[in-house]
């Protein structure tokens, strides 16, 4: 064999490096939620293809899949048939199960419980709704507020805040808060101003220095409002900038406190264009009653609306899909090329690749353990078959970001173990207590570099759910890491070179939110961010 072929052969092995993979579903998914497995569910509406839900149906088309796309089972979705799970609240609740309340016209609270793979439901809210939006409170409850009626019927209709509690007897119960209006809270003054309405909220909860728990509210209506769950009143605090109403857009949180927001359009129908304009909002001042403080507009590359938006490990924003105008259920002015926001030079920058399918209205994306990103979704929600002929899209895509292009798996940071440090157990990261707040984490040989752990750095980034393109449960907190200590009896430079002590900042701590997290560590040099490992954090 002639030097050439051998080179030939070595070059044909070498794995193709392409962004986006498609993988095949048996549904078009509408709404996807992040498991503390690592495996991903995905759901739509009452048939495989729908997206909608002829209202008092009660089934839904769910699947689960793994890190790489595939079916858990044998490919083919399954049904619940509890109630309605369409434009819905979700949240990732701090024991892990996903809770997904109202959709359509409902009142109907739906958990799905990850460890046996099952549905059940549980106490209905006061307020039948649709498209309403969730956060976990800083008390560990979930907040819910706004919506309306899925048939498009808003009719002045108040859809005030509610709170959900977990009773000492394992049942949940839903509060009303009336004095939180939805009505306010999710209107502008506008010709369409009861449009806003069908439209989930940008939701992020902190605890104050006072003990208050609060949510504060960043979109998409251009009025901002601070929510205290606890005395069940709210307060506008202020405009978005100069930004317009930003229905069909996102908002994400990806540092302790600072928000990056991505409005979407004006209207909620009608050909009207997305919007070019992002703003940074710093919430870390309202912890001590002070004022928020906000940076932009920042330009966007493109103009989007139905779009996408996810965390990176690193704090980089990669949003993807949309159109530059919107045109729901349609293919129609799809923005095919991806951008990313990057919070050290506080700009946008286009990445050189494309999504293969347009994903728009109803698409929706998560970040994934390995540190790669599904994008899945979208059409015409009136396909019952991927052969039908119309653009549903029963598929979706891996997207392999910049930093992992041509590394192989082999040469990223690789975690092995994250447990307690102390002498007492402690099976998560639990913030009541002192001796379970900081984690011991072991990393592989010199992955982190010939240096050790401390050439790595660690943040946690939050399991979320997303429906609409929102999702209100992505958080990002980057890690205090420190060496081993070398006062530990019997402690050797090298037994503790690859170890190092983890911790979440004080002034992170506003912002943590009980319940599962990746758990990245990324090489300083390289940038590279190792597979997660899905760790619980716990808060009183
Ligand atoms: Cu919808």
């Amino acid at each position: 064999m002639s030097v050439v072929s051998i080179l030939a052969i070595l070059v044909s092995l070498s794995p193709v490096y392409c962004d986006f993979r498609l993988v095949n579903f048996d549904i078009s998914p509408t709404s996807a939620s992040n498991l503390p497995d690592g495996n991903v569910i995905l759901w739509n509406g009452l048939t495989k293809g729908t997206h909608g839900q002829i209202l008092s149906s009660k089934t839904t088309n769910y699947q689960i899949i793994r890190t790489d796309g595939r079916d858990v089972n044998n490919g083919l979705a399954k049904q619940m048939n509890l109630g309605e799970m369409f434009c819905t609240g979700t949240s990732n609740l701090p024991n892990g199960n996903v809770l997904i309340n109202g959709g359509s016209n409902t009142d109907s609270t739906i958990l799905f419980h990850y460890k046996s793979s099952s549905f059940a439901k549980t106490h209905s809210m006061n307020r039948p709704r649709g498209y309403n939006a969730n956060c976990v409170t800083t008390d560990n409850r979930v907040f819910t507020l706004g919506g309306e009626w899925g048939e498009g019927l808003y009719n002045g209709i108040n859809f005030y805040g509610e709170i959900m509690t977990l009773n000492r007897n394992g049942s949940y119960v839903w509060e009303p808060l009336v004095n939180v209006s939805g009505s306010i809270a999710g209107t502008v003054e506008s010709p369409n101003a009861d449009q806003s309405n069908q439209n989930h909220m940008w939701l992020f909860a902190f605890k104050g220095n006072n003990n208050r728990n609060y949510v504060f509210k960043a979109g998409p209506t251009p009025n901002m409002h601070l929510i205290d769950v606890n005395y069940g009143t709210m307060k506008f605090v202020g405009k978005r900038g100069n930004d317009n109403m930003g229905i069909q857009g996102i908002a994400v949180q990806f540092a302790p406190g600072k928000i990056l927001t991505l409005s979407g359009c004006i209207y909620q129908d009608g050909d009207v264009p997305g919007s070019k304009d992002a703003y940074v909002i710093d919430i870390n001042p309202m912890v001590n009653n002070g004022i928020h403080k906000i940076t932009g507009p920042i330009t966007r590359s493109f103009r989007r609306t139905t779009h996408n938006a996810v965390i990176l490990p690193g704090g980089n924003v990669l949003v993807m899909g949309g159109q530059t105008q919107l045109a729901k259920w349609s293919d129609m002015y799809s923005v095919l090329q991806p951008e990313m926001y990057d919070p050290l030079t506080n700009k946008f920058t286009v990445i050189n690749s494309t999504v293969k399918y347009a994903r728009n209205y109803h698409s929706v994306a998560l970040l994934l353990k390995d540190g790669r990103v599904l994008l899945a979704g979208s059409g015409s929600g009136a396909c019952e078959t991927p052969t039908d002929g119309c653009p549903t899209r029963f598929n979706g895509e891996i997207f392999t970001p910049p930093y992992l292009k041509g590394i192989a798996e082999t040469k990223r940071p690789k975690i092995i173990s994250a447990t307690n440090f102390g002498k007492k157990k402690c099976s998560n990261m639990d913030l009541s207590y002192q001796h379970c707040k900081v984690f011991e984490i072991t990393m592989d040989v010199n992955s982190c570099g010939v240096n050790g752990a401390t050439g790595c750095s660690f943040e946690l980034i939050r399991l979320s759910s997303v429906t609409h393109s929102v999702n209100n449960d992505q958080l990002r907190i980057p890690l205090v890491s420190n060496a081993i200590p070398n006062t530990i009896p019997n402690a050797t430079p090298n037994s503790t070179k690859n170890k190092v002590l983890v911790s979440i900042s004080q002034s992170s701590l506003p912002f943590t939110i009980s319940g599962y997290y990746h758990l990245f560590a990324i090489n300083k040099e390289t940038k590279v961010p190792s597979v997660a490992v899905i760790i619980q954090v716990k808060r009183n």
